[in-house]
């Protein structure tokens, strides 16, 4: 499935086609992104694309819908055995609504929120100010310490003083362990309920690799596209019978319509994967690959955000390193195939657009098979270009070995 397509639409064809050859020559290190296996691919594309169905299985305001009702159905029951939760819904287009949802089944519209901040590598969904999480509701932040951690205490402190509705954990840009036990703490002792948010590390959970939070948190919220590699969209969870109703209401009819069931299979086939042992293989090799990556960096003096990894990313601060800024180094990787994202960084004293740092994910470069050995070299490249971006012949030289990398680990889909 990974091959051109044809269509009569000569337009889309060649962007569809561009796309392919683009993710098929370049090395893909954005930590939120991902391949999907064949099966995902052609669930996705399916007829049920065609289908309305509002509502729920056996509860819908569409006729005709006996089959989507077991595309969903079975959606659930995987997800509810993969993160071992009671109820679960899988409707959500993406993680921006699925949070939109979750927030309004847990605190009234108005409410004190306290989220991790953008720049500490939290979510604009977490309670920025130009997001709806800023908009609707009376929004706080935590962030980072100095060495870039999650400082328990002082987030207590914080929750003590703002005494929140409720308390999102949950990042897109920090490489360390969350402890939701000690957001548990904080959030019983201030009386707020508690979200997680693990769309990041949703894949590494689902295996055992990183603490789950199900036991501490409220709601679950997820995408389905990240580590979990599934179909694009969201996923809420929980194991409170009340607060589940109130999510189905707030999926549908509270933000959204018909659901989109080609990605619900989309995300039932990525379920039905993720269950199987191979599943727990990739995730291992996820880590491996992230911490021998950053471990080379290290060696190579690059400073990294809060010093490690822990999961399946790191960020690196390229103004102290490399005296470039996010947006730079970007368009520099760029230009020898190599896909980053600019990203804020704790202290960030550039505007989102620019940023100070560049965040790194192995996810998606493993489901290709690179292992230890490559990561080690692409450590390297990277090193090397970064020091010497304005070595044009250096940087075709680089290009050619990037290359030559996807051409030997291509996707296979
Ligand atoms: N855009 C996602 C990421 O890159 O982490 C978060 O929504």
């Amino acid at each position: 499935m990974y091959s051109n397509i044809k269509i009569n639409d000569k337009s889309i064809e060649k962007a569809i086609n561009k796309e392919l050859k683009r993710q098929q020559e370049q090395i893909e290190l954005i930590a939120s992104e991902n391949y999907v296996s064949k099966d995902v691919l052609i669930a996705t594309g399916s007829v049920l694309t065609n289908k309305y169905g509002e509502g729920y299985p056996n509860k819908r305001y569409y006729g005709g819908c006996e089959n989507v009702d077991v595309v969903e159905m079975l959606a659930i029951e995987r997800l509810k055995k993969l993160f071992n939760v009671k109820f679960a819904n899988v409707q959500g287009y993406s993680g921006s609504t699925v949070n939109a949802a979750a927030i309004a089944a847990l605190v009234p519209k108005g409410s004190k929120i306290l989220g991790m901040g953008l720049s500490s590598g939290g979510h604009l969904t977490h309670g920025y100010k130009i997001n709806f999480s800023g908009y609707f509701y009376d929004a706080y932040s935590y962030d980072v310490d100095k060495n870039g951690l999650l400082d328990y205490d002082e987030i207590l402190s914080l929750a003590k003083k703002i005494k929140p509705s409720l308390i999102i954990c949950g990042a897109s840009a920090y490489s360390r362990i969350i402890d939701f036990r000690k957001f548990r703490k904080i959030a019983d002792v201030v009386g707020a309920k508690l979200m997680a948010d693990i769309a990041h590390i949703a894949g590494l959970v689902a295996v055992g690799l990183h603490p789950s939070p199900i036991k501490y948190c409220d709601v679950i919220t997820s995408t389905t596209h990240k580590t979990l590699r599934g179909a694009r969209g969201g996923i809420i969870m929980t194991n409170n019978e009340e607060i589940a109703k109130k999510i189905d209401h707030w999926v549908f009819p509270g933000y959204q319509g018909g659901p989109l069931f080609h990605q619900i299979a989309g995300k039932a086939v990525a379920f039905y994967e993720a269950l199987k042992p191979s599943f727990k293989k990739y995730q291992e090799q996820v880590l491996k690959n992230a911490k021998i990556f950053c471990d080379e960096f290290k060696k190579l003096n690059v400073d990294i955000i809060s010093g490690t990894t822990e999961n399946h990313l790191f960020m690196i601060n390229v103004k102290k390193t490399f005296n470039l800024t996010g947006k730079q180094a970007t368009e520099i990787l760029h230009s020898i195939n190599i896909t980053v994202n600019k990203n804020t960084i704790p202290n960030e004293t550039e505007s989102p657009q620019v940023t100070s740092g560049i965040r790194l994910g192995t996810p998606a470069m493993t489901t290709r098979g690179f292992k230890e050995k490559e990561f080690v070299k692409l450590a390297n490249i990277i090193y090397i270009v970064l020091s010497n971006h304005q070595n044009r012949t250096l940087l075709k030289k680089m290009k050619l070995e990037v290359i030559k990398l996807t051409k030997k680990f291509p996707i296979k889909g």
